[in-house]
């Protein structure tokens, strides 16, 4: 990289001499562009699908969902720069260098606009599918959790609705029937995402799960679906790894490829208090980042989501760094599989295939029920 002709005045000062100009991925991470991990901006869907890139960052800066604590908008910007790290990087823990091995870009955020819940919801599944058409690997950084629906549809559709499975870690299940009658709001996407027909109920794994909501009646729905939970308490009995290996198994049960999606409030508010629904007594980061590299190094990827880092909430970026990490350590357990043979990239062979459950029709005319037999229920996210 050439730097320009010093003047008289500089040369005079010294600041003529030969310097080593560095490339921006290999700068500090607070100096040039804000890309993840100073990663190349690619937003352009046909210049990534050209370099068949591995794995494909997407910010959804959206946050009109909430049901408490908002700020999560903020959160893409704040994961993308919450590293000290730059520059083609080695994983210590699984001792691979993930940016020599794959092909990982940044493609710019969905076209969000403020106040808009069914537009922003549309963005994401759009910016998410023409990402996932690629063939590469979507890692979507949220914004709050609704944005799970759209995405994960998204992915679905592409590798064929009902064929992906979902791991789903968070304090909160998030299959409410609507948030105060928003059909749409962040406390339920996952339901959304198996009434539609994206994702079957036997293939969703929840971990984490505690505190006070939902009620009994949501969990028997769920019981219904086939959902399968481990709450927190088992987690505190058994012992992370074991649950671990067990939402593994059951994630793999019927599954061509995991969707991954990782509420940050699955971490103890302590460690991660950035959060717009904070409930105490949660995984250790250690933990989680643990339980994401033995999963992606297990399972067939097929995208990921990290959502509801709050940046006003946080302290000391903390949150976010928490954030970063769980990117960086599906990216690093991708590499490995790619070195011993495996396929990252979502190949596909032939024609599009046809929807074999009614995806989308779930879409409500209007997020807001018209009339709710119960009322609306109260929510977390
Ligand atoms: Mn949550």
């Amino acid at each position: 990289m050439a730097l320009s002709r010093p003047g008289p005045l500089g040369r005079a000062n010294g600041w003529g001499l030969d310097r080593e100009a560095f490339e921006d991925f290999d700068l500090p991470m607070y100096v040039g562009m804000p890309t993840y991990s100073k990663l190349p901006y690619v937003p352009d869907p046909a210049a990534l699908a050209r370099r068949r890139a591995d794995v494909a960052i997407v910010g959804a800066p959206f946050d009109d969902a909430v049901s408490h604590r908002p700020g999560a908008r903020f959160g893409p910007r704040a994961i993308r720069e919450a590293t000290y790290s730059t520059g083609s990087l080695h994983s210590l823990q699984l001792d691979v260098e993930p940016f020599e091995v794959l092909d990982v870009v940044d493609t710019g955020d969905a076209n969000i606009v403020p106040a808009w819940l069914e537009r922003g919801h549309a963005m994401v599944y759009r910016k998410v599918r023409e990402v996932a058409e690629t063939g590469a690997i979507p890692v979507v950084l949220g914004g709050d959790h609704s944005i799970t629906w759209p995405a994960a549809t998204a992915v679905a559709e592409v590798r064929a609705p009902g064929a992906i499975g979902i791991v789903h870690f968070d304090a909160h299940a998030d299959t409410a029937a609507n948030d105060w009658g928003v059909l749409a709001g962040h406390g339920t996407p996952m339901r959304r995402l198996i009434e539609s027909g994206a994702v079957q109920g036997r293939n969703f794994v929840q971990v984490g799960l505690r505190g006070y909501w939902p009620g009994p009646e949501v969990f028997a729905w769920m019981q219904a679906q086939g959902m399968r939970w481990h709450l927190m308490r088992e987690i505190e009995e058994r012992g992370a790894e074991a649950v671990i290996d067990d939402a593994i198994a059951e994630a793999l049960d019927g599954a061509h490829a995991i969707y991954l999606s990782v509420d940050i409030d699955v971490i103890d508010p302590g460690m991660a208090p950035g959060t717009g629904t904070p409930e105490p007594g949660g995984l250790l980061t250690r933990e989680l980042l643990r339980a994401v590299r033995r999963i992606v190094g297990r399972v067939p990827l097929a995208a990921l989501d990290i959502v509801e880092v709050s940046p006003p909430y946080d302290h000391a970026e903390v949150t976010a760094m928490a954030a970063h990490r769980v990117a960086l350590e599906a990216i690093s357990a991708l590499a490995v599989r790619k070195l011993a043979g495996d396929a990252v990239r979502h190949e596909r062979s032939g024609e599009v295939p046809v929807p074999a459950g009614p995806v989308g029709s779930a879409r409500p005319d209007s997020n807001i029920l018209e009339s709710s037999p119960a009322g609306g229920e109260p929510v977390a996210g």
